[in-house]
């Protein structure tokens, strides 16, 4: 009888994971292991590190019920060597399993780190596919082949055929394939919002929370309160929660912000999906049930399933046809340091203030917020792609590479030169004011285009137009803003590139702190 090794990282905690398929009860050994390698790569936020290694053992406890083997490293266990290497290797002289099977995994940096056990290791490794998703890598390549730039649109409209997710015979449900143009509502000022589930932390979790408070104080981000589902069970109620609360409302208010609100009508499971707690098609499959049930509006359900059917799959397809090379690209060649206070919230400009607020407080902040506001300054101030990203990734709880940097790199700095978006993000303040309430409390003027007391957005705005004129003004969704531009006096000019270069030496400031953020 063969006996396996059959290995589960931290962001696939899925019963029906592939690695998991024909196990043997009897011979087969579960490994799963907490390791320094993954928790400090970079400085994940300390609910992050409790949302999976809390998950991680949740997991674990229930294959236990089942009556299954689990080889389990905690990360406090006596010679624990930190890394999956070195766990794994401990595991197989201690089981002297025949072979290990495992699921590719979802990071370049560990599938780099899985091709070397094939030499490494003393037994045969067997790499599954990760078939958690709508669309294979295979599937993937086939539709990118060919193609130099690549819009979400067209492979979503592939994927809703394939699916037949919200379609009538060949025809997208209602005639539209997307109503995006119906989702920009602005929250009135008097709006009430739902409150949201939140799940007290049980024995384990609060376990982990103290090992986190012991070893990971350093990290960004408040620990507690720390009301984030851990195990499948409590994760099926949030979406539950959210189906039956919040869907008829996500499609309105989905570019909205509001002081002090992280959560809007937004769906707050991407930490549960990414981590394997949820899958895919049974969120999308739920949604589609409310449209039709008559629970939930069009413009909702189909703007929520295009987040998961559409620009989640296709960001892991792109990641995927294009690494490593994808993220050594710097188009715009930004080279600036990030800003101290992207760690600590520092700063004068209260929308930013207000986004890294919200991140401390539940490692969370919604699409719009990460990328018209911090990922807006970011592109405007022209950051080092490279240290933007290891911010979204540590501060994020949903934030895994294989999502994070085609977003980041992709889609909030246009690093990539517009294989992912076909212009930059790139705004003035006027959007924010018109999107959120944040700058009615703000120490700068939002209406004010130059002067002591401008909107940095503003400045920046005009400033990141001329810095990349070159590079930008024949893109032909730039032309009216560029179009604008050339109708601006060359003394404007000097002076919007003078504050904007002020602004930028004196205004925002990379404290010791920030440096050793960039460092690690
Ligand atoms: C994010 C994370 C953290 C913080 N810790 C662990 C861990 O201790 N053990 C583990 O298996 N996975 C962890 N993860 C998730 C991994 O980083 C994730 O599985 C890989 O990045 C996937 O390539
Ligand atoms: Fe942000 Fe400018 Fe509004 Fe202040 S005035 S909140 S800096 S957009």
């Amino acid at each position: 009888m063969m006996k396996s090794l059959r290995l589960v990282l931290g962001d696939q905690l899925s019963r029906g994971l592939s690695a998991l398929d024909g196990l043997d009860p009897a011979h087969d050994i579960i490994f799963m292991a907490e390791v320094e390698q993954e928790t400090r790569y970079v400085p994940h936020h300390k609910q992050k590190i409790v949302l999976i290694l809390s998950a991680m053992r949740h997991f674990a406890e229930m294959l236990r019920q089942e009556g299954l083997q689990v080889h389990y490293v905690r990360l406090d266990d006596l010679g624990n060597s930190g890394s999956f290497t070195g766990e794994l290797a401990r595991a197989i002289a201690l089981h002297q399993p025949d072979r290990v099977i495992a699921t590719e995994p979802g990071e370049w940096r560990v599938a780099e780190m899985m091709r070397q056990w094939s030499t490494q290791l003393p037994v045969p490794l067997e790499v599954r596919d990760d078939d958690r998703f709508f669309c294979s890598r295979p599937r993937f390549a086939q539709w990118a082949e060919g193609r130099k730039s690549y819009r979400m649109e067209f492979f979503y409209r592939e994927m809703r055929r394939e699916t037949g997710l919200l379609m009538k015979a060949d025809q997208p449900e209602g005639g539209e394939w997307n109503y995006d143009k119906e989702n920009r509502k602005t929250l009135p000022a008097q709006h009430s919002l739902p409150s949201r589930l939140r799940f007290e932390p049980d024995e384990i979790t609060r376990e982990v929370m103290t090992l986190v408070q012991r070893q990971y104080a350093d990290h960004f981000g408040d620990l507690e309160p720390f009301g984030w589902a851990v195990t499948r069970t409590d994760a099926l109620e949030a979406l539950g929660h959210f189906i039956s609360v919040c869907l008829p409302d996500y499609g309105d208010y989905q570019d909205a912000m509001k002081t002090g609100e992280a959560f809007l009508y937004h769906s707050i499971i991407s930490p549960y999906l990414n981590c394997g707690l949820l899958t895919p098609h049974e969120v999308c499959d739920l949604a589609e049930r409310a449209y039709h049930a008559g629970h939930a509006p069009l413009n909702a359900v189909e703007g929520f399933i295009r987040q998961i059917l559409g620009w989640r799959e296709y960001v892991r397809g792109l990641y995927w046809h294009h690494m490593p090379a994808y993220e050594a690209t710097n188009a715009l060649e930004a080279h600036r340091p990030l800003p101290d206070f992207f760690w600590t919230g520092k700063t004068q400009m209260t929308c930013v203030a207000q986004v890294i607020s919200d991140t401390r407080q539940y490692a969370y902040a919604h699409h719009i917020q990460r990328l018209m506001v911090t990922g807006n300054f970011a592109l405007l101030a022209g950051l080092e792609p490279r240290a933007v990203e290891e911010w979204y990734l540590a501060v994020y709880i949903d934030a895994f590479e294989w999502v994070e940097l085609p977003n980041t790199h992709g889609m909030v700095l246009f690093a990539d030169g517009g294989m992912l978006a076909s212009k930059p993000y790139a705004a003035s303040g006027a959007y924010i004011n018109r999107m959120s309430d944040y700058c009615s409390g703000c120490a700068y003027d939002v209406k004010e285009k130059s002067g002591p007391s401008a909107c940095p957005f503003n400045l920046l705005y005009w400033h990141f137009l001329i810095e990349n004129q070159q590079r930008l003004s024949t893109n032909p969704r730039m032309s009216m803003p560029y179009r604008t531009l050339s109708k601006m006096s060359d003394e404007r000019r000097a002076q919007i590139t003078r504050e904007a270069n002020a602004f930028l030496d004196t205004g925002i400031s990379v404290q010791p702190s920030g440096q050793m953020a960039l460092d690690l």
